[in-house]
């Protein structure tokens, strides 16, 4: 039952991290109960799905002391906000990958207090949650991995730098051989930077290992994907939301195994004809700006509404996942080489020109058999909001049902969102 559902408290663990243990305390039970309000209230979840919740029972303890004993052996922890971090070099090097808080409304006014109001709520979630020691992930890192993506986030690395150290790794805006060949020569940085760290010289077998590791992650989260193409979804929006969330956080090989279970029980649920929620809701896909843990804002109000998101078009969504890295290479520099080609093909809106984004997003809708999409993007994101003209443009030439929804993390547009939203899916259904 919802009612009985806790994030579970460590108060010695968290005062051990410098932590400001009484608000995050607070903050604990507030994420419980939003946790119980939005996920443990839907009907017919798979069973599966214990796994994830307990995961986020232990999101703030049991996965922190993993990471603590990881420390502990010399092995890096490195804490990030981009899916352009080249995870495979990391665990390649015996280090943990951890996705950053940066999702809640409670850390913004902490931000707000140094960084400027105007910039992207996950931009200042996530400083926030470093300024006002509310974070044990955060706490626990050895460094934090920056990118040049954006310019909030760019911006935002000095002044993270004076407060936990703060790698910068540049993203170049092109894909000329020559922003490839810039591209590479930075992941070639990372890698030192790692072993540096680590105190140890990756070998083309660690790499090898890594590699496959991650794919086999992606491969996971793409047989998921494809499972909740199906008409009906065998499982809720909210549910592949959340499991993308966990991705960020959960031990690579762990979670790869527990989200194949699950897809084998949902491949049951099919051949049973189990649907949730409803049969014959109505099929959206979400296309945008990434959603950290926890914001499940959009999500809540689209199923809430009776509909069922079918697919993510998002960092935290097929963006992680969708391409895999060339397992044939041998060499240290040809491994690079083909790790350096699968993370070009992410299609950031951060990129110019990014024509192959909205190709992309048509094809999602088609593959996932959505009635309509809503493009989501985060406030004062200038580059998603700016390439939603394009992604607009291209629905109306698809004559595809579309809507555009630009917010924050606040409760203050929830009313106004939750009626465009039901004007969109009456519009959809006639
Ligand atoms: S690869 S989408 S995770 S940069 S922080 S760009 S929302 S203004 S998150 Fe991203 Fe990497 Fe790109 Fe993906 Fe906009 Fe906010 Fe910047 Fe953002």
């Amino acid at each position: 039952m919802a009612t009985e559902f806790e994030i579970k408290p460590y108060p010695e663990l968290w005062a051990s991290l410098d932590m400001d243990v009484p608000r995050f305390d607070k903050a604990r039970l507030m994420l419980g109960e939003a946790y119980a309000k939005t996920y443990l209230s839907q009907k017919k979840r798979p069973v599966g799905m214990a796994y994830f919740d307990n995961m986020i029972a232990e999101i703030h303890g049991g996965r922190i002391k993993e990471l603590l004993a990881a420390k502990a052996e010399g092995r890096p922890v490195i804490g990030t906000f981009c899916v352009y971090i080249p995870e495979e070099i990391v665990l390649a090097a015996g280090g943990i990958c951890v996705g950053l808080c940066g999702g809640s409304q409670g850390s913004v006014p902490d931000a707000e207090k140094i960084l400027p109001r105007n910039i992207c709520p996950m931009v200042k979630s996530a400083f926030g949650f470093k300024a006002g020691r509310i974070c044990p992930y955060f706490q626990a890192v050895d460094f934090v991995y920056g990118e040049t993506t954006c310019d909030a986030k760019k911006k935002t690395w000095e002044i993270l730098d004076t407060m936990v150290p703060t790698y910068v790794m540049e993203i170049p805006q092109l894909k000329r051989q020559r922003d490839l060949d810039l591209w590479l020569a930075e992941v070639k940085d990372f890698k030192t930077k790692v072993e540096e760290v680590a105190g140890k010289t990756i070998t083309e077998t660690d790499l090898a290992a890594a590699v496959k590791i991650m794919n086999n992650k992606r491969k996971a989260l793409q047989r998921l994907n494809s499972l909740r193409h199906h008409n009906p979804a065998p499982i809720s929006g909210k549910d592949g939301l959340l499991i993308e969330q966990i991705a960020f956080y959960d031990e690579p090989v762990r979670f790869t195994k527990k989200v194949n279970a699950l897809c084998d029980e949902l491949e049951e649920r099919i051949k049973a004809g189990v649907a949730v929620p409803t049969k014959n809701a109505i099929r959206v896909m979400v296309a945008g700006t990434p959603m950290a843990l926890p914001n499940w804002k959009i999500h809540n109000l689209v199923e809430g509404a009776g509909a069922v998101i079918v697919n993510e078009e998002s960092c935290i969504g097929t963006r992680y996942f969708k391409d895999l890295i060339d397992e044939n290479a041998t060499t240290m520099d040809n491994m690079l080489v083909a790790l350096t080609d699968r993370y070009k093909e992410i299609d950031c809106s951060c990129f110019t020109p990014n024509d192959e984004r909205i190709t992309q997003v048509i094809k999602e809708f088609r593959d996932s058999k959505a009635q309509g999409i809503i493009n989501y993007s985060l406030q004062f994101c200038h580059t998603y909001n700016i390439e939603e003209i394009r992604i607009r443009q291209a629905c109306e030439r698809e004559k595809i049902p579309y809507l555009f929804i630009e917010s924050d993390y606040s409760a203050e547009d929830v009313g106004q969102l939750q009626t465009r939203i039901e004007a969109f899916l009456e519009q959809i259904g006639e």
